[in-house]
């Protein structure tokens, strides 16, 4: 087992994986910007290293800075939670030179899942059911337009590079073909240094629905079942559930195992979510697969009752997973509570926290690395804390988080808590009928 894990991310995350290692017996380096030097993570490590000042790519992306506080502080494996460099191949295949574990995929799993066009065509040789469209990359206006007209309108170009919703343009007739066509070449071009595109069917009006799967250095690979992240807005999840209210036992053990399936092809090592869409007739298609630890995987530890981090930590210092599936008996929902103004847009919202105070009691949890007196920066996302509710139904998940939302104050910057509280008392929400759609014409002015 490693004796020391260096954290190469910083906030909620960081303080996440501390707690783990510490559970573990294993001790941790911190690092951090000089904005972060007040931060908990600093505090709760055993040692920390200033890697560089504020902005990102001086500091957490900053590969040689981290690459060198993991040599003087004798660091075995560096874990790079979420964003950040936990999917940047060059660096997973830098600590591997190091001789440092990369605590993820390898830098070969993390580019046959970074280009999307490539991990539909590796599905596809899985047997694991894709949305129809181009064969890999388009080459041209003439050739997309062809196969739209193929596959029928609406269709959806999207960057190769891409994911989360960035340089995707969906295109309803042929002369929107040009415009849109150029538009997603520059805007994922100049976004990820790639403007390959590729095209399918779009789907119109999906539910998010991801599979939770790990996969040890041995080939067995199992999943944790689904999470249900339909409640987004621009991209940006807001809600997360498990178990998802329109996944039967029969299509999560068909998801479950088409996620297995298309993990296994490429040997998959560690966690990692394969996510899908499912359209109005309850069929799923694959769409990416992340090679990371998610923000969302709190709810999936809840029911499952596995720590996720453990998880990750054992398989890559080589401990086969026992490899069972998990059939959901609990239910688990997040709420991220960002210091945005829900009511301007989400606009963000860093300053300090003067006054707080944190929920708890039966089936809460609250990962956060805030506290009052901490001033939140602005250089970085304002995801400030994941507010967690178990129960044994959805009608008591709901009941119990809203009960939670009501317990948490935070004075001095604006949050999303008065978003969640409306969302908690909305019927359509209350119903689980609603679609990625459902935040388009939310009323958001009252709150
Ligand atoms: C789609 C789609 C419909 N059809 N692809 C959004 C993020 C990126 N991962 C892919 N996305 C979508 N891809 C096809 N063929 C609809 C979306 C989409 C979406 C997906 C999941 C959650 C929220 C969404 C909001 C708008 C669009």
């Amino acid at each position: 087992m490693f004796k020391k894990i260096l954290i190469a991310n910083r906030g909620e995350i960081a303080l996440r994986i501390i707690r783990t290692c510490r559970e573990m017996g294993i001790k941790t380096v911190a690092v951090y910007s000089t904005a972060d030097k007040e931060s908990l993570h600093v505090r709760f490590a055993d040692e920390a290293v200033c890697i560089g000042p504020p902005s990102s790519k001086q500091s957490y992306l900053n590969i040689p800075s981290i690459i060198s506080a993991a040599e003087i502080t004798n660091a075995d494996a560096i874990h790079p939670g979420y964003g950040f460099l936990s999917e940047n191949a060059e660096f997973s295949r830098i600590c591997e030179d190091y001789g440092i574990k990369f605590i993820g995929a390898s830098a070969e799993q993390i580019n046959q899942m970074g280009d999307k066009a490539t991990a539909k065509a590796t599905m596809i040789k899985a047997g694991v059911p894709v949305i129809p469209g181009s064969k890999g990359l388009l080459s041209s206006v003439e050739e997309g337009i062809k196969i739209a007209n193929q596959i029928g309108y609406p269709v959806i170009i999207k960057a190769t590079a891409g994911g989360g919703g960035r340089g995707m343009r969906i295109i309803r007739e042929d002369a929107e073909f040009q415009k849109m066509w150029d538009d997603a070449k520059m805007e994922s071009g100049a976004a990820f240094g790639n403007d390959g595109l590729y095209l399918e069917k779009f789907v119109e009006e999906p539910r998010h629905i991801e599979i939770q799967i790990v996969g040890d250095q041995f080939g067995k690979v199992c999943h944790l079942s689904e999470r249900d992240c339909s409640i987004q807005r621009r991209h940006q999840k807001l809600v997360e559930e498990t178990p998802s209210p329109v996944v039967s036992p029969e299509l999560r053990e068909r998801m479950g195992q088409a996620a297995i399936a298309g993990a296994a092809a490429i040997k998959y090592e560690g966690a990692g979510t394969v996510e899908f869409l499912v359209d109005k007739n309850g069929d799923f298609y694959f769409m990416e697969m992340n090679t990371r630890i998610q923000v969302e995987h709190p709810i999936t530890e809840e029911v499952t009752d596995f720590d996720l981090i453990k998880e990750q930590i054992k398989v890559a210092a080589g401990i086969p997973i026992s490899g069972q599936n998990y059939t959901p008996k609990m239910f688990s929902m997040e709420c991220r509570i960002n210091a945005e103004d829900p009511k301007n847009g989400f606009r963000p919202s860093p300053g300090t926290i003067t006054q707080m105070h944190l929920p708890g009691g039966h089936g809460v949890r609250v990962d956060s690395h805030v506290y009052a007196g901490y001033t939140i920066p602005p250089n970085y996302d304002s995801m400030i804390a994941k507010l967690i509710v178990t129960a044994r139904s959805r009608e008591e998940v709901i009941v119990r988080m809203k009960r939670a939302l009501q317990e948490f104050f935070i004075q001095g910057v604006k949050t999303t808590i008065p978003f969640h509280l409306k969302l908690m008392e909305d019927e359509q929400f209350r119903s689980g009928k609603f679609t990625t759609a459902f935040l388009d014409t939310f009323d958001f002015s009252d709150l």
